[in-house]
């Protein structure tokens, strides 16, 4: 029996399929349901097997059960050889629960959208803005989509100081299809700052301090099949050899192939190789342009926020930063921090550690509210209950140096010392 094994909540979840039945079942995509399993299990070992098995995407885990589905797509793309060995591994967990189908179909349908942005509504708002804030505010796509969809993001900084010498920090949502409501907070926080620039000390200071990138859908292609044939869907779109889609927040390169799948059909594939996707490219290059000294991603659901490593349970280097920057956060939306790979699973690939390790970021995600498609009422509760901790996490990225990984020294940027955030919000 592994000790310290203690695990919150995760989010690779169904949220919504839980809140439903407490029971429910995945389709793939030819429309075929899958089956949802319970996992009982005695250590973390087992839990990565089920992960990296291929024959299942886990969802949930609560305390040492872990919930997953069981794809026919995923069964149907792996060998027999394959089928084996991962059955293999799996050996000594206990199956609880299976063959709960039928729930599903309000899942599966592609719903009404509501009150969430579209792909095309997030483009309108975003020109809009632009077209409406000249001085604060410039457009720019920073890359394609498979599909051929801009991944566009904002650029927001204010008047004062010189723009050459002002740390940079990305913010972005919706790497993941299903998780819409992670699109919403880079919106909300986006209309905060240019209403209040000018009118609120705090988030005059912020934007005049900083140069502020906003990548509200960085999964457009994604988006848009999930608004409009499968609502699961989580990855992006584009063709694989055997299926379709790649996980875009497991083809990073740091810590690839590590908690993932090889097979196409999983709801966690890789991809072929690190950066293989276009999503992945237009990042890494952003970041290799600007040297953004912070990066906060959106994903939804579990009321967490998670700091690297995620592909190690060793501590990284900065980790007493880190954490001391994620408890501070955590106090002012009441999510659990903590390091991914301790109080979530272990998983390579994903944004965070590169953006850490390789480029020297503070990188944080939050995983927001407890569904990944809150129901529309729950929208703005869920933006304002994060505001304060975003707001915080801009006014860190302000008055600090570079987290001892990623670049050299000599491409750090001069370090403002408009005001000492530390002074204000003492990170205990
Ligand atoms: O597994 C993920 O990609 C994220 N959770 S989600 O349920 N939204 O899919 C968490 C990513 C955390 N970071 C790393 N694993 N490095
Ligand atoms: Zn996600």
């Amino acid at each position: 029996m592994a000790s310290g094994f203690s695990r919150v909540s995760l989010s690779l979840g169904l949220g919504a399929f839980l809140a439903l039945s407490g029971v429910a079942a995945a389709a793939d995509e030819a429309g075929s349901t899958g089956k949802l399993v319970r996992f009982r299990f005695t250590e973390p070992a087992q839990l990565d097997a089920l992960n990296t098995s291929g024959l299942y995407e886990v969802v949930e885990v609560k305390g040492d059960t872990a919930i997953a589905i069981k794809s026919p797509a995923a069964s149907r793309a792996v060998s027999a050889k394959r089928v084996a060995l991962a059955e293999a591994n799996l050996l000594g967990l206990e199956t609880v629960l299976e063959d709960v189908d039928d729930q599903l179909a309000p899942f599966r349908a592609a719903g009404n959208v509501g009150a969430y942005h579209t792909y095309a509504k997030a483009l309108a708002e975003l020109a809009e803005l632009t077209a409406k804030y000249p001085n604060l505010l410039k457009g720019e796509s920073i890359g394609k989509s498979h599909g051929g969809r801009d991944l566009m993001a904002v650029r927001l900084t204010g008047s004062a100081g010189l723009e050459a010498e002002k740390p940079k920090v990305l913010i972005f949502g919706l790497m993941h299809a299903r998780e819409w409501i992670s699109a919403e907070l880079p919106f909300y926080l986006l209309r905060h700052l240019l209403a209040n620039y000018g009118k609120d000390p705090e988030v005059t200071k912020v934007v005049d301090n900083l140069v502020i990138y906003i990548l509200p859908v960085s999964n457009p292609d994604g988006l848009e099949y999930s608004q409009t044939n499968y609502k699961m869907w989580r990855k992006n779109r584009s063709p694989q050899q055997g299926g379709i889609g790649v996980d875009v927040n497991r083809n990073f390169p740091i810590g690839f192939g590590l908690g993932s799948s090889d097979n196409v059909g999983s709801d966690i594939y890789r991809g072929p190789s690190p950066k293989s996707e276009l999503e992945t490219r237009a990042f890494c290059s952003l970041f290799e342009r600007e040297k953004f000294i912070a990066s906060l991603s959106f994903h939804s659901y579990s009321e967490l926020i998670l700091y690297p490593w995620g592909y190690d349970r060793a501590l990284p280097p900065d980790s007493a930063e880190l954490t001391k920057r994620g408890q501070a956060m955590a106090k002012l939306n009441g999510y659990t921090p903590g390091q991914v790979s301790r109080i979530l699973y272990t998983a390579g690939g994903a944004t965070d550690d590169t953006f850490y390790k390789t480029y020297g970021a503070w990188s944080y995600t939050f995983e927001l509210g407890q569904q990944f498609v809150p129901p529309d009422s729950q929208i703005e509760p869920i933006c304002k209950q994060n505001l304060p901790a975003v707001m915080l996490f801009l006014k860190t990225a302000i008055d600090t140096s570079r987290p001892s990984t990623g670049i050299s020294l000599a491409d750090r940027p001069k370090i403002s010392n408009f005001f000492s955030l530390y002074d204000i919000y003492p990170l205990k």
